[in-house]
């Protein structure tokens, strides 16, 4: 798992402005991206998804949809992002097949040790910090517990919540093999310079 994972989420991006923030995070040398609507109609969602795939496979990064296996498929995305009340996780599996990435958020140790045995790729783990961004994320679960989750769980785990430029090697030093980033990311001007920065990529 790429340790930067940066999620492109509608509620932050103009919708005439989502193609040129994916543009500016893949020149900036992410390897996985993400794309997280809760706004936008079906028709939309995979219109976006489908120009996401054609230039995340341009530059060889990974193209993950948030909840929806339908509008995966039909993008032809390396996989999706599920829930715990999305699509169940082997009836996902059954329609991505076997080559197809699947990832389920997980919000507690408990949750995080029953995806173990589930045929997922990774976990998210989270909100590890509080965030204003997920308006129903639960309360911020803490270092220690993603050191736990480390501890008790196989799976490449990819910490979410709050997670920013300046805490996010803490953030990785707990265990984390990844970290997911939102608002860090999208809220300011300089995304493709803030992701070189974050993956070590130099600018030419
Ligand atoms: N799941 C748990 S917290 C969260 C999601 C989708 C939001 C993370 O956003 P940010 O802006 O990186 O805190
Ligand atoms: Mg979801």
């Amino acid at each position: 798992m790429p340790p930067i994972y940066p999620i492109i989420d509608d509620s932050m991006v103009p919708f005439g402005r989502l193609c040129e923030t994916a543009e500016a995070i893949i020149g900036g040398g992410a390897e996985i991206l993400q794309f997280r609507s809760k706004n936008l109609t079906p028709a939309d969602l995979l219109a976006v998804s489908m120009e996401l795939r054609r230039m995340t496979e341009d530059s060889k990064v990974l193209f993950i949809v948030n909840d929806r296996v339908d509008i995966a498929l039909l993008s032809s995305a390396d996989g999706v992002h599920l829930g715990q009340e999305d699509l169940p996780v082997a009836e996902a599996r059954r329609l991505l097949g076997d080559e197809r990435i699947i990832g389920l958020s997980t919000h507690s140790v408990k949750e995080a040790m029953e995806a173990g045995g589930l045929p997922v790729d990774y976990i998210s783990f989270g909100p590890v910090y509080r965030t204003a961004t997920k308006t129903d994320a639960r309360s911020p679960r803490g270092l220690r517990e993603l050191t736990t989750v480390r501890g008790q769980v196989g799976l490449p785990v990819v910490a979410i919540g709050g997670i920013r430029e300046n805490n996010c090697r803490l953030v990785l030093e707990a265990g984390a093999d990844s970290v997911a980033m939102i608002s860090d990311i999208l809220s300011e001007a300089g995304i493709r310079e803030k992701l070189a920065r974050l993956t070590g990529r130099s600018l030419s």
